[in-house]
């Protein structure tokens, strides 16, 4: 296994290491004009800001069909504090951490096995997880458990679609989704915060549910590796945590699973953890956000949504106490 890591590691050229054509000739021509002494300072920084830009957005496009079913009025967060403030916590606790650390992930090859209660267990590589359904393009909410807010154009497509291909048997009650956790690639889980890996998991009808959506690009082009490459999930009627990053395995299951910060913190972050702005943190409110890259530090928060606005899953808890399965 080892060894086989090692070889895909160092033989194959990772996508993030090819350099898009238009970017390589403009890096040629920049170099080539600074040697002859014959650019302008103004030119010199516009070509650094550009170069800094086309590194941004310089990923894999994946193009999608936006679902105009699937969207919200709000105004979607600029990409560069998408990726600049992010949880991930294989690759350190800090917000910049991510963006800092994860250069060091490599998202291919990358296979996620399906397992446990199915009929069909699978193995499938990015690329053909990637070709399972058409492609679409949402914009989701995302509202972290611990007060802020952001705008997302993701890529993917209803986890259903795959849940259907591999037939859950009648035991199949729940849905687990297991993070890749490997100290050589992820610095942050060489430490103990959490009890790697990051496991989260789903009751069987809110994975089922449309807008639960397998993730596999945001703004038109492949996840950046701090925003969890190449596969995620986004739940976006709960909390950010639910929605596991760098998935390596979907595991269906009789029992509800122990879930990374429910294990860690029982009292704080339950299995549902669906956003409701009644039932506060034990220690903070939940009734209002900051949303990223608008709303400044001393801004007026604004007000939290139950279920993040996505009132159509209220009917998946009829009848459950939410203050009890917070
Ligand atoms: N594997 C893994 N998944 C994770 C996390 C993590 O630390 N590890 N953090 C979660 C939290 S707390 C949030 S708010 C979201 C953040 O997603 P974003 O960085 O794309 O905004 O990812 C979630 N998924
Ligand atoms: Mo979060």
């Amino acid at each position: 296994m080892l060894i086989k890591r090692s070889i895909d590691q160092f033989d194959i050229p990772l996508s993030s290491e090819i350099t898009p054509r238009a970017v390589f000739e403009s890096r040629r021509d920049f170099i080539k004009q600074i040697a002859a002494g014959s650019m302008a300072t103004t030119a010199l920084l516009e070509m650094a800001s550009r170069e800094v830009f086309a590194q941004n957005v310089g990923l894999q496009k994946l193009t999608a069909k936006t679902n105009p079913s699937y969207t919200v009025p709000d105004k979607t967060t600029p990409y560069k504090d998408a990726t600049s403030y992010n949880n991930f916590y294989e690759f350190g606790t800090d917000k910049t951490d991510p963006a800092e650390n994860a250069k060091t992930l490599k998202t291919r090859p990358w296979s996620v096995t399906i397992e446990g209660e199915v009929k069909k267990p699978m193995t499938l590589d990015i690329d053909a997880l990637t070709r399972l359904a058409p492609l679409e393009e949402r914009i989701y909410r995302l509202r972290c458990v611990e007060g802020w807010s952001m705008v997302i154009p993701w890529v993917g497509y209803s986890l259903s679609e795959l849940i259907r291909k591999v037939e859950p048997t009648s035991n199949a009650k729940f849905v687990e989704f297991i993070s890749l956790a490997d100290k050589a690639q992820m610095p942050g889980v060489r430490s103990s915060v959490l009890n790697w890996p990051y496991v989260e998991g789903l009751r069987l009808d809110e994975a089922n549910h449309p807008l639960t959506l397998l993730t596999l690009g945001m703004y038109g082009q492949i996840l950046p590796n701090q925003s969890g490459a190449p596969v995620r999930v986004m739940v976006p009627w709960k909390y950010g945590f639910k929605s596991a990053k760098s998935i390596v395995k979907i595991r269906f299951v009789k029992e509800q699973p122990r879930t990374a910060w429910n294990q860690a913190a029982p009292g704080e972050y339950g299995f549902y953890s669906n956003v409701n702005p009644e039932v506060d943190h034990p220690r903070w409110s939940q009734a209002s956000e900051r949303r990223i890259g608008e709303d400044g530090f001393l801004a007026k928060k604004r007000k939290t949504l139950m279920f993040n606005g996505y009132n159509d899953v209220a009917s998946l808890y009829t009848g459950m106490n939410l203050q009890k399965f917070f």
